[in-house]
């Protein structure tokens, strides 16, 4: 099984911590600016198989052109308020796909966001909390499947 998932989210949300934690399952502390278009492919092993996801990371600015996908990752920072504003514009803008709604930088005890949207996955990919619950929610999402399990 093959899908497409865009990562959406304000610029420093940890878009691409995200992903580098579900690559290499290290946590990268520098911050390296995302100019281009990059599209990591991910093989995860799960209930119903391998499952291959090609996720594609971008420069994300309020223009941001958004491109049909299977299923899409929304990114909020816990510590920006603008991030959950900006995540409201991308699920509008990506439309009724298969999708999950994270909240990462749990790690941080400063908070700018009291209540997190109804339903959202609160992430660490610093301390790696909540990364498989919310791979294995994105990936029953795309497969229309609630039994599946990962394989972490
Ligand atoms: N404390 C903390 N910092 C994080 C976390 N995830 C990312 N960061 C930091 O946030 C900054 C932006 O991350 P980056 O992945 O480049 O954001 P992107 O612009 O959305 O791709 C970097 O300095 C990361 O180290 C996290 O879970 N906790
Ligand atoms: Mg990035």
């Amino acid at each position: 099984m093959n899908f497409s998932v865009n990562v959406l989210g304000l610029a420093g949300c940890g878009k691409s911590t995200f992903l580098s934690r579900l690559q290499h399952q290290a946590y990268v502390g520098r911050y390296s600016p995302t100019w281009f278009t990059n599209v990591i492919p991910i093989t995860f092993q799960t209930s119903a198989g391998p499952i291959t996801v090609n996720f594609t990371d971008q420069k994300c600015q309020f223009d941001t052109v958004v491109r049909p996908a299977d299923g899409a990752i929304y990114m909020i920072d816990y510590t920006s308020k603008l991030s959950l504003k900006h995540a409201k514009d991308f699920e509008r803008k990506q439309g009724p796909i298969p999708s999950i709604t994270v909240v990462n930088k749990a790690d941080i005890a400063e908070r700018k966001i009291r209540t997190p949207p109804e339903g959202s996955i609160e992430v660490s990919s610093k301390s790696c909390y909540g990364i498989s619950d919310s791979v294995q929610a994105l990936l029953r999402q795309l497969t229309h499947n609630n039994e599946l399990t990962l394989i972490w």
